[in-house]
């Protein structure tokens, strides 16, 4: 008989990953987990009840705030605050970073970025949705209120990230940096059980996720690889295989696990990249890097290696298997 292993047993057994976290970081992930479970629920009966749709507000990024992205917005904030380990949260929906009220947490050591639902427009046509979060160490002393520059450290610095995919199963995925570990939500017993241990990407794939819609605004290097991946090549298997759901933690699991790359590239309307460096754009280089892949904003320019500036900056995306990844440097070189 297959033995379950939980979430919560796979942390107590690798806390030697972590050893000066004394527990700490096994409680961020309590509350992870436990705002993991709430928001299953309400996206798993989202069309019974009246939480779909746009809540009628937009969010910093100029979004239409869906009533779900606040609903998880509030239940991720109040989880992490609970446990005192967290002194301070950035996340989409909010415009400046969160801190608690004044004498809470202020000895929290580490802070959380989130996109609390990402591909959240898919909601109200049942399309899978996804958490991002990623954790680090703060800079600023223990016992003093946290600072901006808590928040804008490089990616590599990163002690944890991960995501929650709500599909037709919902999963916990994450890293500590040592390996990437998938955990699947049994919702009869309440728990996140491993089933999918030491993920590691395809070294090639078949698939390439674009929005071939904003083709026409693409840089020439970035036009010149998506008609490369369309030619016929029995050697390179291609043509590949066009897949995108317009779900950034749907399309980057699909790939983790059968290989493949997303891109997500400048353009006319996005100049910088539409995608947020440190709650969208870091936690998945994070991933994929653990997982033996790749992600790169330019030719040469690791995602993990950017020096925030804004808490919500974009950068380009180009993350998936290292040859893929690689193949498709060599072209926006060439076109430069
Ligand atoms: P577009 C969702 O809004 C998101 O941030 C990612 O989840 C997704 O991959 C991307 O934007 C989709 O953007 O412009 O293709 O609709």
């Amino acid at each position: 008989m297959k033995m379950i292993k939980t979430l919560g047993e796979f942390i107590l057994d690798n806390q030697k990953e972590y050893p000066d976290a004394s527990g700490e970081l096994t409680s961020l992930f309590s509350s992870i987990r436990l705002a993991a479970k709430i928001l299953h629920r309400q996206i798993n009966k989202a069309g019974l009840v009246d939480i779909t749709g746009a809540a009628g507000a937009e969010n910093v990024q100029g979004e239409q705030q869906q009533k779900l992205d606040i609903y998880a917005n509030e239940h991720f904030k109040n989880a992490l605050a609970q446990r005192g380990v967290v002194c301070g949260i950035g996340s989409e929906e909010e415009e400046e970073y969160v801190t608690f009220e004044e004498t809470k947490n202020l000895d929290g050591r580490y802070v959380v970025l989130m996109d609390p639902l990402d591909g959240s427009s898919n909601i109200d046509v049942n399309v899978s949705v996804g958490t991002i979060f990623s954790v680090y160490q703060r800079i600023s002393p223990v016992g003093t209120k946290v600072t901006e520059a808590d928040f804008l450290q490089p990616g590599h610095k990163q002690v944890a990230a991960g995501y929650v995919i709500y599909g037709s199963s919902t999963m916990l995925v994450y890293s500590t940096g040592n390996g990437v570990n998938g955990f699947t939500y049994d919702s009869t017993i309440g728990v996140f059980a491993l089933s999918h241990p030491n993920l590691m990407v395809p070294e090639d794939g078949a698939i390439y996720s674009v929005n071939e819609g904003n083709y026409v605004h693409f840089p020439e290097g970035v036009k010149k690889y998506i008609k490369y991946c369309q030619e016929e090549d029995e050697s390179t298997q291609r043509p590949y295989t066009s897949r995108y759901i317009g779900s950034l933690v749907s399309d980057f699991h699909r790939n983790l696990i059968k290989g493949g790359i997303y891109l997500y590239p400048t353009s006319s309307r996005y100049p910088d990249g539409k995608l947020r460096l440190l709650y969208e754009c870091n936690p998945m280089a994070f991933l994929i890097e653990q997982a033996g892949g790749k992600a790169i904003s330019y030719p040469g320019k690791r995602i993990l290696d950017i020096e925030p500036t804004k808490l919500h900056q974009r950068c380009p995306l180009f993350v998936g298997s290292p040859n893929m990844v690689d193949k498709l440097a060599q072209f926006i070189e060439a076109a430069d």
